[in-house]
């Protein structure tokens, strides 16, 4: 068998269900702010000058713990707080105020809330998994095993759940708790696509993401004066042009009790997978999240649980396949092993780049692993929040077509 991935694998093609992590449309409409790319000429507007020199830039951190103060709109003044070098993570307490956090809430509760869980079922999808052999032996182990329903499926399995699971699906006949690949070859793929649903929707901590959220696209929202007042004041924080602001999604997320989202990134490495999702395509599947900068405010306070953990900031010996391989990921256990936890507070901003900026380029460069990042379970009371992500390809002639296009709708 030729080894054509990193871990060396069999192959089984199974019919499950993904989410779709494109956003849709986001176009505003063309009675925007002024930003930093068009400009007004005499002969009126110009805009999607490809000459614009426009790079991607990064604020600054100090020393952890340390505070700086910047202007926004030349009078309101915020505290930026370091709060780790690697990656940089900045914290701004009462970036939005309590009226911006409620009708942030209200549009998403307008828009309709959708829940991680189920949403997954209602779409079927043709997928490619990997049994995670990783010493080649065509049989897979428990902790194999582990792997492979946490990289395929985003579900976190005990030992005794995949025991259960054999017994169930009678995957394991001798019961030596490995399982062959004629073994699973044997079992039906919808049969273990149902009982793993059946399985987190009775236990939602064992899935990766336990919340309801709902996307909220800027064009809807044009007309809505504390929407746009929100991007205008997150242009001028980041430092980024407003029609980049413009191009992003936003997402409101509500956490009740048991609610979290286990450690991810934000973002995806460039590569020749898939393109980088755009505007104008929504629910493909097959482009993937592209996203320089996650900019994350809470809209409430939280009785208890529900920080924002960053499992390995600022650690110095950190190795990729040691977070796949463990339970690092697994917040909903490891939460208090974190390197790094943000109390959520209503009204504050966390941010950090989940890309460098190619210093070639000045554009979207390499992504930043050491933003692995995830939701606290919530103990008590209820978790809302909103990610507002800078979307951005790896082409800056590309974006700045985008960002040119909102002016001509
Ligand atoms: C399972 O296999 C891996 C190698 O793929 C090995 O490192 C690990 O110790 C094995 N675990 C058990 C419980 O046998
Ligand atoms: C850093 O990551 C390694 C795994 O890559 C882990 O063993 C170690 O405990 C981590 N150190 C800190 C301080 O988090
Ligand atoms: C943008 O970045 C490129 C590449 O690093 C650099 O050559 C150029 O001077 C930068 N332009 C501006 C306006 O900063
Ligand atoms: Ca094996």
């Amino acid at each position: 068998m030729t080894e054509t991935l990193c871990y060396g694998a069999i192959y089984l093609l199974i019919f499950l269900v993904f989410p779709v992590l494109c956003g849709s449309d986001s176009l505003i409409d063309a009675h925007t702010e002024v930003d930093g790319y068009c400009q007004k000429t005499d002969e009126g507007e110009s805009c999607g000058n490809k000459d614009a020199e426009i790079n991607l830039t990064r604020l600054e951190g100090g020393e952890i713990g340390s505070t700086q103060t910047i202007k926004v709109n030349g009078e309101v003044e915020f505290h930026l707080k370091s709060l780790s070098k690697k990656p940089l993570i900045l914290e701004v307490p009462n970036f939005l105020n309590s009226v911006e956090c409620q009708h942030l809430i209200e549009l998403a509760k307008k828009v309709g809330l959708k829940k991680s869980i189920t949403e997954q079922t209602g779409r079927e999808k043709i997928k490619t998994f990997q049994l995670m052999d990783r010493d080649l032996d065509s049989r897979i182990n428990i902790s194999e095993m582990f792997e492979t329903l946490q990289n395929g499926f985003d579900i976190y399995l005990e030992e005794e759940d995949l025991k259960e699971m054999y017994k169930e699906l009678g995957m394991d006949p001798n019961g030596d708790n490995i399982v062959s690949q004629e073994e699973i070859q044997a079992v039906r793929p919808v049969q273990l696509q149902q009982y793993l649903y059946k399985l987190v929707s009775e236990h939602p901590e064992k899935h990766s993401r336990y919340s309801q959220q709902a996307w909220l696209y800027p064009n809807k929202h044009s007309d809505d004066n504390i929407f746009r007042q929100v991007q205008v004041r997150v242009s001028e924080l980041a430092g980024l042009p407003l029609n980049l602001v413009h191009l992003s999604d936003v997402q409101v997320v509500s956490y009740g009790v048991k609610g979290h989202y286990n450690a991810h990134w934000d973002s995806s490495e460039k590569g020749h997978d898939a393109p980088c999702c755009e505007t104008g395509k929504p629910n493909q599947g097959m482009c993937k999240s592209c996203r320089y900068m996650t900019i994350l405010f809470y809209l409430n306070d939280v009785e208890e649980g529900g920080e924002t953990a960053f499992p390995v900031a600022d650690n110095e010996t950190l190795n990729i396949q040691d977070i796949t391989a463990s339970r690092i990921g697994h917040l909903y256990k490891t939460c208090r092993d974190a390197n790094l936890r943000v109390t959520a507070e209503k009204g504050k901003a966390v941010l950090w780049y989940n890309h460098f900026v190619d210093p070639g380029t000045g554009w979207m460069g390499d992504m930043d692993f050491y933003t692995l990042h995830g939701g606290c379970p919530v103990f008590k009371g209820e978790k809302w929040i909103a990610n507002f992500w800078i979307k951005t390809t790896y082409s800056r002639e590309h974006d700045l077509q985008r960002m040119a296009r909102l002016h001509d709708i």
